[in-house]
């Protein structure tokens, strides 16, 4: 095992029984939400995750050791440093072990611990992908490389439409990555649960999930799978306060000229100033909802 990698006694415990184990990332915690309400989702996701009879893993650099699993302590220092945690994504893992420094986990780094602590499932709240006007900055996220080359199934709730959202479809196509919508038919984006776009195939159950991660590992398939999962009706979004928001952030971006690793965070961030405690409040609600889902899969999967 990976001499950098260390597991949470609560998790190594699951996973040697081969009992169900949801992964969580921490970037949301640091960069994705406002303290403390970024520290209290974490601890509820956990919680939920719990209740529904599987393990939490929440994952973080700290110290240089790469963590599958955090203590209510860890989860608090977090959320309090936000975002000036570093995020930490492929490139970052090697500079930040050798220097014991902190990294924040996104949607890569969290599927690339969970793959080496064994972990199969992840919950989280939406995606990285190809940003708008990605056809002249090539700005697109590591998150769609990784889920073409890590077999962990990522349970979300679609992409906000900061991305472009047929771009990001057409990656993962050419990247193999199978994109499945949970109840629906329709790719849902992050706080609506409609964005005009087709998934690849509908999914009805956690066991019809449990049983597509099983047979791609039965293939030696080595990429992931997008599960994406609708937020619920009661509280989604309206559609145009949304766009208008996400319209206006972008707008933001482009003139304060913001780039690269800063570009994710500083959307997300200027989205949830705009909309008030709505988006937010939308925000927690469907990674719960997530996390339930994902747990319910876990628990599916250990039966294999
Ligand atoms: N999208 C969200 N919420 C998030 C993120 C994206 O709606 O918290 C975070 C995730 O950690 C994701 C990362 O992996 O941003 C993607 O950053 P980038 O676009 O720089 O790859
Ligand atoms: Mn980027």
């Amino acid at each position: 095992m990976n001499s950098y990698l260390d597991i949470h006694p609560e998790v190594a415990e699951a996973l040697a029984g081969n009992g169900p184990v949801v992964a969580l990332e921490s970037t949301i915690i640091s960069h994705g939400m406002p303290y403390p309400q970024n520290v209290e989702t974490a601890l509820r996701v956990e919680q939920t995750i719990r209740d529904a009879g599987a393990v939490p893993a929440t994952i973080a650099v700290i110290g240089g050791r790469l963590k599958a699993g955090l203590s209510a302590d860890e989860i608090e220092y977090f959320g309090k440093k936000g975002r000036r945690i570093a995020k930490a994504s492929r490139r970052d893992l090697a500079l930040l072990c050798a220097r014991g420094e902190d990294g924040a986990t996104t949607v890569t780094t969290t599927m690339m611990i969970a793959h080496m602590a064994g972990i199969r499932i992840f919950a989280t709240g939406g995606i990285g992908g190809v940003h708008r006007g990605a056809e002249t900055t090539m700005d697109i996220s590591a998150d769609l490389e990784e889920l073409a080359q890590t077999p962990v199934m990522v349970i979300c709730a679609g992409a906000k439409s900061i991305l472009d959202l047929g771009l990001t479809l057409e990656y993962l196509e050419t990247k193999g990555v199978p994109v499945l919508g949970y109840q629906t038919s329709e790719l849902p984006a992050f706080y609506t649960r409609h964005s005009g776009f087709s998934v690849d195939y509908r999914v009805e159950t956690p066991a019809e999930l449990a049983k597509v991660l099983h047979t791609s590992g039965q293939l030696s398939l080595k990429g992931g799978i997008l599960v994406t999962n609708p937020i619920p009706e009661a509280y989604s979004m309206p559609k145009e306060v949304i766009d208008a928001a996400i319209d206006q952030a972008i707008r933001e971006s482009r003139e304060q000229g913001i780039k690269g690793k800063d570009t994710t965070p500083f959307l997300l961030a200027r989205v949830a100033e705009l909309t008030g405690g709505d988006s937010l409040a939308s925000n927690i609600e469907l990674v719960l909802n997530n996390a339930r889902l994902a747990a319910r899969t876990a628990i599916e999967f250990a039966k294999y």
